[in-house]
């Protein structure tokens, strides 16, 4: 199995995290921005990354698709329909309401604000799908006691923001994602995979 992505967390390391939490072995494909333009006019619309290539060729795009395929097939989508909603919707909170917000950040191109507008914006943006995530947190985990890909995103959505919008998380403000990401991190397949990565 392959992972298609650029050499960066983005929005393939959920599904890199769930492959590693797994134990499997997938071939970790990172393009570099040099060779992107090439690649893209080769691609079929939309030619965006993420990509999943199975072993028999066959593709999945859209990095919420195949996060998504990736832990109903490793056993952490949640075991029954009502489960799965509560991992989506932490999923779906995160990566798309929180992380596309961050965006507005990371790639700063706005013509008229300045990046700390910008920054104070998207803090107010995105603290009502935060606390509406710490909420539904059952401890230590999203599910309670067992983890799922719900709690993989936290951890990479929260990495992303520290990295944008500095202070704004911290373990006094959401003590229950600030747990989930320690759960998270002790676990060996992710804490290798994080001290390699
Ligand atoms: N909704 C899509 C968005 C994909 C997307 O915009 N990918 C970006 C990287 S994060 C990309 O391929 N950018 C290069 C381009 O559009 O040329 C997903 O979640 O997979």
């Amino acid at each position: 199995m392959k992972l298609i992505y650029f050499n960066g967390p983005g929005r393939a390391e959920i599904s890199r995290l769930i492959l590693a939490h797994a134990k499997v072995d997938f071939e970790d494909e990172r393009i570099e921005i040099s060779k992107w333009p090439a690649i893209k006019a080769s691609m079929s619309p939309p030619a965006t990354v993420p990509i999943l290539e199975l072993e028999n060729g066959v593709q999945i795009r859209q990095s919420l698709a195949i996060a998504k395929y990736l832990a109903r097939e490793y056993g952490l989508a949640g075991a029954s329909n009502l489960e799965m909603a509560f991992v989506e919707q932490v999923m779906d909170t995160m990566a798309i309401d929180v992380q596309n917000s961050l965006y507005k950040v990371t790639f700063f191109r706005d013509p008229i604000k300045t990046l700390e507008q910008v920054k104070e914006e998207t803090k107010e943006n995105i603290t009502p799908s935060m606390n509406f995530v710490e909420s539904v947190i059952k401890k230590p985990f999203v599910l309670g006691d067992k983890i799922s890909a719900a709690d993989l995103m936290i951890l990479v959505i929260i990495r992303h923001m520290e990295a944008s919008l500095e202070s704004f998380f911290s373990a006094g403000k959401f003590p229950k994602m600030a747990a989930v990401i320690e759960g998270v991190k002790t676990v060996p397949q992710i804490k290798a995979w994080q001290e390699k990565h």
